[in-house]
């Protein structure tokens, strides 16, 4: 596979981790996470960025956790580089509106993932099984089927370069020893989609799958970290569209999947070969749907 990964972005600070399109950084005892304007497609972050989109999931995620906060405490201290310590002040620029700073926690390693329809690793394991990490569904289920109660799917970490493996809960459960624990993700996971879920369908967003990650503070909290409830880190389709029984279509990333599989892209995906910068139009199309999503979800204009 040929994956690029982003270059820690701001030198000077001290950088702890990377994620495809997102960096971390350590800040006395707290943490600062930066979300850069970086795209994937097809395993592949692509040359081409989009203007504003960290600056809009990071204000995306911030509402989220504003939404949830009745549920489960956040990971989130200031988004407002005005608040920031001293020691950023040099950066705010680069920083403003992008950038969360955050309590460290002691992760639990593990992808909690709650799905309310059965698209993607789910669906595959339901068209051999009945079930998605092991739990059963009810027959007839197709691609892009509503579930009427969302389910748990967790994943764990696999090999470097592989994507994570989803694992029964039991499994789950074992591998971090910690039956209660297991138990109060699950719950928390299955409470705050639901929410989420509710939330968006109201506004015309379908919110098919999301993928959380929680951390502990010292005394044992468990506490909501990373993004959440981004396009990035759930599969956002446009409820307008929905249509079970074929792939639907993806809220942000539809125009950029479909340049790139159009002879206009010149491109193969089968080829190994990175993919093409974006014309012009497409980067913009999706900014736009960047911007739309954001909106629709908050109510508020993006700027
Ligand atoms: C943490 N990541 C993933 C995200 C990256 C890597 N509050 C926290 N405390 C301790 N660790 C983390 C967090 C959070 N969030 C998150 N890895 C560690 C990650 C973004 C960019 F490079």
């Amino acid at each position: 596979m040929n994956r690029r990964y982003s270059e820690p972005v701001i030198t000077g600070l001290n950088h702890l981790a990377s994620g495809k399109i997102r960096d971390l950084y350590a800040v006395g005892d707290d943490l600062l996470l930066v979300a850069s304007d970086k795209i994937s497609a097809f395993d592949y972050v692509l040359e081409s960025e989009i203007p504003d989109k960290g600056r809009i999931l990071t204000q995306l995620s911030m509402w989220w956790f504003k939404q949830l906060a009745d549920l489960v405490p956040n990971h989130v201290i200031s988004a407002d580089v005005d608040q920031f310590p001293a020691e950023l002040q040099p950066y705010k620029e680069e920083l403003r509106g992008r950038s969360m700073l955050c309590r460290k926690l002691a992760m639990v390693p593990v992808e909690c993932v709650a799905r309310g329809y059965l698209t993607g690793s789910g669906l595959a394991e339901y068209e051999k099984t009945r079930t998605a990490n092991g739990v059963q569904l009810p027959p007839g289920l197709v691609d892009g089927s509503r579930l009427d109660r969302p389910i748990f799917t967790p994943a764990m970490k696999g090999e470097v370069g592989t994507h994570d493996e989803n694992v029964s809960f039991d499994v789950m459960a074992e591998r971090i020893a910690d039956p209660e624990l297991a138990a109060h993700l699950k719950d928390l996971t299955l409470a705050v989609y639901s929410r989420a879920r509710e939330i968006a369908e109201e506004r015309g967003i379908i919110l098919a799958d999301t993928k959380f990650e929680f951390g502990r503070l010292r005394g044992g909290t468990l506490v909501l970290a990373d993004e959440v409830l981004t396009p990035d880190s759930s599969r956002f389709w446009p409820a307008d569209e929905w249509k079970p029984g074929r792939t639907q279509s993806s809220f942000d990333k539809q125009y950029v999947r479909d340049w790139l599989t159009s002879p206009a892209s010149g491109w193969d995906l089968a080829s190994d070969t990175p993919p093409p910068l974006l014309p012009p139009e497409v980067v913009a199309a999706t900014r736009a749907r960047y911007v739309e999503a954001y909106e629709r979800l908050t109510g508020v204009k993006f700027d």
